[in-house]
Formats: structure tokens, C-alpha cells, sequence
């Protein structure tokens, strides 16, 4: 009771401050009054990331979306009806599925520039609708926002237009709460962070590379490497699917040609020497390849990306004189008691078995040898490694045996 009591108060006091607003000469746009009969018009604003409407909600009936791209990239409009909540549409890949339970397309505004705008013009029946960018991960980074079409009648002035225009003293307590205006929230905008570390440390055996990619910038560290293996590891610290493309160019990272919101890496003074294909956020990629000495350009080609931000350069300096220090010995494993080339093959081949008798774990016979032979019987190693002599050339003349009798029998 005391509810209903309150709600009574607030309504009074709303219908008061409306009767006061109209009486002063109603100083605003008063053509909410009817928004019924014509369309209701909202303005939408796409960018990276986010979906914003103004008003958030509509009664009934014709609505005229008015999108906006301020962002950087492309984006699109796509009006879904669902009782679900923004963040919680069937996700297949990296995009709404669109044809996933609860999910009804309405109507879309296919992608559009940055710095555009597009119109579209939908008859909407009252229920809950979603707005979402579902070009690939745009929907997953944040591009999403409910909107509510109410009764055509009942809901006449569910938009209070009152409350930016009058700021009454009296009033105020009680006119605090219907205020359900949209916030329009600003996204984070692209900062492309150059981290100039360069220190071209001379490989032993390639220069590692770390990247970073994420909306939008891509950053490498160190900047250069001397010429030969390089292993780019990218990380993927985005929200967003990424690539990374490895350029060889003289033009600067941002002035490669551009085609279709990609950089054209098809164009002359462009050449694509290698790529990490598109992969998850969160996830991190490694490709090792040979350069020559020259200038890069590391980017993402994913359609907007690059034209956002997502480049960086990359040198590679001529090979430096330490080059022919790199000793070809380091691969060897445990055995590395590899005389000097001089030393003749027999000596370290033939010790083999030999050389492990503390390990009882002989080397195994060379195909088809599976039998570990455990150490923990009683048997000395000796015989172990007798055993496992045996068993070895029991082996192989088996396999022996086996390789003779198939190729006899398929006759080549
Ligand atoms: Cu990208």
C-alpha cells in the first residue's frame, strides 16, 4: 500500500510538473506528443566498438533508423528481434548466427564507409529487439544494444523529454526516477602505440619478434633484425579475430594502396612474403621465415584493419660480421662429445650401447621397436644389454624378414 501510495506521488507530481512545463510555453521540441501516427525516427551511431540509439526505445509501427558510422572501419546494422539479452545471441564463429533459435532478422543496413550514414525504414511490431554489427568479431567486441518497441497507444510519451529542459527545484525529489534516457557511451577510441625498442640483437639461431595485434595497432619488438631466420610470435591481445602479414616494400606502412579496405597486396612495390593467417583473441601465432635485408611493413589485411591502424614498419639490416661465428654444433643433444671433424665415424657410432650402462636403456632397435626394457629386476645391466642385443637383432631380421616378403608379394 505504502507502494502504491508512493507511485501516486510520483505520478501526481510528474502530471504536475508536465502541466507546468506546457503552461511556461513548453520550450521544447514538443512533437513527441504523437509519435504513433508518424515514424519514429532514431539515431544510431556504430563504431568500434559499440551500437548506440537515441531514443532506445519506440512505440509500435514505423521506425526510421538513421545509422551513423563514426568510426573507422566499416560497420553494419542489423535489427534482430529477440527476447534475448544483447550479449547473449547464438555465436557461431566469430558472428551472430543469424538464423539461430530466438533470433529473427528484421531488417539490415549492409556496411557502410566511416563517415557515412544510412537510412532504413522498418514497420516494428512491440516486443524486444537487439542491434547489432555483425560483421566478423564486431559483435563479440562490444557492437550490440537492446531496443524496446512498446504499445503503439498505451506508451504514448515513454520518452520524457521534459527532464533536459526542466530542472525544477520544487519537483525535483520526486521526478527523479523515470528518467530512462539512452547514454550515449563513448567507445574507447584506436591509439596506435609505437614502441621504438630497437635493439637488433645478433641471432644464434634466428631473432625472435614479438607482435602484438589488437584494435588497432600492431607492434613489433625489437623494430629490426639482421637478415636471415626471423621467428615472428604474434600475440593476439585484441578482442577481435587478427592477421599478421609480412610485407617487403619501400613505401611507408601507411601508404600502401588500398582496395576495398584492404591494403593491396597484390599492387607493384608490394610483396607479401609470408602470413599468419586470421586467429582467435587471446591466442598467439608463430611463423619463422627468411629475410632479406630491406624495409616491412607488419599489418593486419582483415577488411578495415589496416586502413585503422594495424601496421607498423619492420627492418631488416644487412647480416652482421658475427654471422660466421654461428657454431653448427649446438643442435647436437646430450652426446655432444663429438670430437673434431677429423675424428672418424666409427669412433661414435659404435659406442653407443656401450655408453649408456647406468640408464639400462639401450638404444632401440631402429624400426618397429616399441619394448622399453625396465630396470628394476634384479638382473645385472650386462645382461640387460645382452638381452636387449638379442631382442634387437631378433628385430630387425624380423623386419627384415617382413620388408623382403611385402615387396615380394606386391612385386615391385
Ligand atoms: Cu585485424
Amino acid at each position: 500500500m505504502k507502494r502504491l501510495a508512493s507511485v501516486a506521488v510520483v505520478a501526481g507530481a510528474t502530471l504536475a510538473l508536465a502541466v507546468v512545463l506546457v503552461a511556461l510555453g513548453g520550450e521544447g521540441d514538443g512533437a513527441q506528443a504523437a509519435p504513433a501516427a508518424q515514424a519514429t525516427t532514431v539515431q544510431v551511431t556504430v563504431q568500434q566498438f559499440s551500437v548506440t540509439a537515441n531514443p532506445s526505445s519506440a512505440p509500435a509501427g514505423a521506425v526510421d533508423f538513421v545509422a551513423s558510422n563514426t568510426g573507422s572501419i566499416s560497420h553494419e546494422l542489423v535489427i534482430i528481434r529477440t527476447d534475448l539479452s544483447p550479449d547473449a545471441l547464438p555465436v557461431v564463429g566469430n558472428t551472430v548466427d543469424e538464423s539461430g533459435a530466438g533470433v529473427q532478422v528484421i531488417d539490415e543496413i549492409e556496411p557502410f564507409a566511416p563517415g557515412t550514414q544510412q537510412t532504413r525504414s522498418v514497420n516494428l511490431a512491440a516486443g524486444k529487439y537487439v542491434l547489432i554489427c555483425n560483421l566478423s568479431g564486431h559483435y563479440q567486441a562490444g557492437m550490440r544494444r537492446g531496443f524496446t518497441v512498446t504499445e503503439a497507444t498505451a506508451t504514448a510519451t515513454p520518452t520524457a523529454t521534459a527532464t533536459t529542459t526542466a530542472t525544477p527545484t520544487a519537483t525535483a525529489t520526486t521526478t527523479a526516477t523515470p528518467t530512462a534516457t539512452a547514454t550515449v557511451t563513448p567507445s574507447p577510441t584506436a591509439t596506435p602505440t609505437a614502441t621504438p625498442t630497437p635493439t637488433p640483437t645478433p641471432p644464434p639461431g634466428g631473432t625472435t619478434v614479438q607482435v602484438e595485434l589488437k584494435e588497432f595497432s600492431v607492434t613489433a619488438n625489437p623494430t629490426s633484425a639482421p637478415a636471415g631466420e626471423v621467428q615472428f610470435v604474434a600475440s593476439n591481445t585484441g578482442a577481435i579475430d587478427h592477421e599478421l602479414v609480412i610485407i617487403k616494400t619501400d613505401l611507408a606502412p601507411d601508404a600502401l594502396p588500398v582496395v576495398d579496405n584492404k591494403a593491396n597486396e597484390d599492387s607493384p612495390g608490394v610483396q607479401v612474403v609470408d602470413e599468419i593467417e586470421e586467429f582467435d583473441p587471446g591466442r598467439q601465432e608463430t611463423k619463422s621465415v627468411n629475410l632479406a635485408a630491406g624495409k616491412y611493413v607488419l599489418i593486419c589485411n582483415i577488411v578495415g584493419h589496416y586502413e585503422a591502424g594495424m601496421r607498423t614498419a619492420f627492418t631488416v639490416t644487412g647480416a652482421t660480421a658475427t654471422s660466421t661465428a654461428t657454431p653448427a654444433a649446438t643442435a647436437t643433444p646430450a652426446t655432444t662429445a663429438t670430437p673434431p671433424p677429423t675424428a672418424p665415424k666409427t669412433a661414435t657410432s659404435t659406442p653407443t650401447k656401450t655408453a649408456t650402462p647406468a640408464t639400462a636403456t639401450p638404444a632401440a632397435p631402429p624400426p618397429s621397436g616399441g619394448g622399453s626394457i625396465g630396470g628394476d629386476s634384479g638382473l645385472p645391466t650386462a645382461a640387460w644389454a645382452a638381452i636387449a642385443g638379442g631382442a634387437a637383432l631378433v628385430l630387425t631380421l624380423a623386419a627384415g624378414g617382413l620388408a623382403l616378403a611385402r615387396r615380394r608379394s606386391t612385386g615391385s
